[in-house]
Formats: structure tokens, C-alpha cells, sequence
């Protein structure tokens, strides 16, 4: 029992140093998206690479030909900027750094643009783009993705705010600037860590984030 009750807080403790500042901690793993849940159509289908590319060539794949590129595994919790973190989803999929191998940006890329179905998009820094716990995710818990968790193919950045994380991931633009997404673009911040609680794109004045002094 008493036993029992030790690990219990340690497990409340554990999850206090994990979730960041202003975030709560949820079970279960919410939806959490703006507008309709798109249906797949395999047959109309591809993932974009295009932009600033070394070269100028833009390069596309179907969803079957993806398959054949490497897949790795990442446990990580997810944090929407609205409060709720969920914790210890197992994503798999493809590294974003390995589709950077194979599609070189130009040397001035420094922002990655990630668009989604119907225009959503988000923007991040290349280096979040190319952390090796960025991934394009297709299953999550050893299970293909859900249509309202993003099937067939999602973003995955879990070092920063979940807007990062685009759903019905459809293309990858590089850009040699930074340029704001959907959220960005609506009082959001362009980097959105959420340990240094990058929430609003007021703080960014503050010099990369950093909290205001009120
Ligand atoms: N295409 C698209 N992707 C999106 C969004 C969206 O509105 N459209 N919302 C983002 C936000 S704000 C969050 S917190 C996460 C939530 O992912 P989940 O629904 O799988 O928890 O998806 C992100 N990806
Ligand atoms: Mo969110």
C-alpha cells in the first residue's frame, strides 16, 4: 500500500517537472483543431516538398511511396498553447530531417512553412524542423493515426506549442525568412516554446519570447 501510494507521487511529481509553466496536465488525448476533419483520398493524394530548394526542384510523393522511406519512434507529450498537455504518445514515422536529406534546402533557408489540407499552416525554425524528435507521424500508439488526429500524415514537433504540429500535413515549404502561419498570424508566437511559455506573439518584442515584465 504504502508502497503504492509512494509511487503515485512520484508519478504527480514526475508529471509537475513535464508539464510547462501555465499548462495542466490531461488524460486521455483531446482533438484539438480549427474547421472539418478532411477525408483521404489515396488516389488524389501527395506530400509537396517545394520552395527554396537547393537547385529550384520541387519533389512530391504518394502516401504508398512514403512507406519505403526510414521510420523511427518517439515518445513525447503534447502541448496545445490553449493549456491542456497530454502526455506519452508514442509516435512513428518518418524523421523531417531525413526528407531534408533528400530534398537539400538552398543555403539561405533558415523557416520551414507546413500546410496543411484545407490552408492551415505553421511555421518553424529549420533547426526545429530538423531536430531528430521531428517527425511526419502516420501511427501513434502502434496504431494508424486517426482522421481527427491527422490521418494519414501529421506533423510531430514535441519541443513546441501543438499549433506547430499541422494535422493532414499535405507540403513542406522552405523559405529563406520567416513568414507566420494560421496561428502565428492570429496572436500566436512564431517560435512557441512552451517551456520559456512562448504563447503570444506580443512577447516576441520582449526579444525572442522571453516573458514581459508586467
Ligand atoms: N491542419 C491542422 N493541424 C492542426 C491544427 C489545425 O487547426 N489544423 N491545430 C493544431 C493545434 S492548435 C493543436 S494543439 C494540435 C492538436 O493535435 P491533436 O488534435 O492531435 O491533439 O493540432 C495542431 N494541428
Ligand atoms: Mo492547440
Amino acid at each position: 500500500m504504502a508502497r503504492d501510494r509512494h509511487s503515485t507521487v512520484e508519478a504527480a511529481a514526475d508529471r509537475t517537472r513535464r508539464v510547462p509553466p501555465g499548462q495542466h496536465h490531461v488524460n486521455g488525448w483531446p482533438v484539438s483543431h480549427y474547421g472539418p476533419v478532411p477525408r483521404f483520398r489515396p488516389e488524389r493524394w501527395n506530400l509537396r516538398v517545394f520552395g527554396a530548394t537547393a537547385g529550384g526542384v520541387d519533389r512530391s510523393w504518394t502516401f504508398e511511396e512514403l512507406t519505403t522511406l526510414p521510420h523511427t519512434t518517439v515518445i513525447a507529450d503534447l502541448h496545445c498553447a490553449s493549456g491542456p498537455t497530454s502526455t506519452d504518445h508514442e509516435w512513428y514515422g518518418i524523421p523531417a530531417a531525413a526528407l531534408l536529406e533528400l530534398v537539400p534546402p538552398a543555403p539561405e533557408v533558415t523557416h520551414v512553412m507546413t500546410w496543411a489540407e484545407y490552408g492551415y499552416t505553421s511555421n518553424v525554425r529549420l533547426a526545429d524542423f530538423t531536430s531528430p524528435q521531428t517527425l511526419l507521424v502516420t501511427h501513434h500508439d502502434d496504431e494508424p493515426l486517426t482522421a481527427e488526429h491527422g490521418f494519414p500524415l501529421r506533423l510531430v514537433v514535441p519541443h513546441l506549442y501543438g499549433y506547430k504540429s499541422t494535422k493532414w500535413l499535405r507540403a513542406v515549404e522552405y523559405l529563406t525568412e520567416d513568414r507566420r502561419g494560421f496561428w502565428e498570424d492570429r496572436g500566436h508566437h512564431t517560435i512557441g516554446d512552451p517551456w520559456q511559455e512562448q504563447r503570444y506573439a506580443h512577447q516576441e518584442a520582449d526579444g525572442d519570447g522571453a516573458r514581459p515584465h508586467v
